[in-house]
């Protein structure tokens, strides 16, 4: 079970970080440090980015002796069936925005979702996670200069019409996949009730 005294900090398996300084600016309000932590993280080639997340906590947390937390987040665009979803990663290094754009020509469904899993895993084997959604749609071309990723072709319901790149890293933190999977998280470990 989880225990009081790792309230105050996090150790963050990441290796990305325009995340971590996403996660830090989060986190902050609830009084959470956030510490990096260089494991191994393993990504199994599963199609569910929660088994993903959880495989990859609990092989962490065994690695590094004491609790962490990973996140796994992926951009699933409807009309390409959820393309590139768990690929995410892989597929942004190798086409691209620009890419992404290009499958995009002549489609008018240009509905997406951004979805952050973060799990919780201690090194006995206890596991917990909390999902993030940020629904919007894929812009035209890409605009804005700030985040990371994907998010110069995101535009996200919940904005003003600016993508996720011509947003601050406090905007996008509102009310982005990750600031809602990590503010469950931070709940949880200060005591408040999740609501699902
Ligand atoms: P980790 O070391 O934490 O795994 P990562 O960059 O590999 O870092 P993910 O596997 O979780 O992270 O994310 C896959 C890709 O999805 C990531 O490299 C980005 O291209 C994209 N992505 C995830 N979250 C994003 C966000 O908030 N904005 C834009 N793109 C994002």
């Amino acid at each position: 079970m989880y225990r009081r005294n790792y309230v105050n900090e996090i150790n963050f398996v990441t290796g990305n970080i325009h995340k971590l300084k996403e996660v830090e600016g989060i986190l902050r309000p609830y009084g959470i440090k956030v510490k990096m932590i260089k494991v191994k993280k393993i990504e199994i080639q599963a199609d569910e980015l929660i088994a993903i997340a959880e495989y990859a906590a609990i092989n962490a947390a065994k690695e590094a002796g004491v609790p962490v937390v990973v996140e796994d987040a992926g951009l699933f665009i409807e009309a390409l069936r959820g393309f590139p979803g768990p690929y995410s990663s892989y597929v942004f290094k190798t086409i691209g925005n620009e890419g992404i754009i290009k499958l995009m020509k002549d489609i008018t469904d240009r509905h997406a979702r951004f979805i952050s899993v973060v799990a919780f895993a201690e090194p006995e084997g206890y596991v917990r996670t909390f999902v993030g959604v940020a629904e919007g749609l894929i812009s035209v071309e890409p605009r804005g200069s700030m985040g990371f990723g994907f998010d110069p072709i995101f535009i996200p319901y919940e904005g003003d019409g600016r993508t996720f790149a011509e947003m601050s890293l406090d905007e996008k933190n509102r009310i982005s996949h990750r600031g809602k999977a990590f503010r469950s998280l931070a709940k949880w470990l200060t005591g408040h009730k999740v609501i699902p």
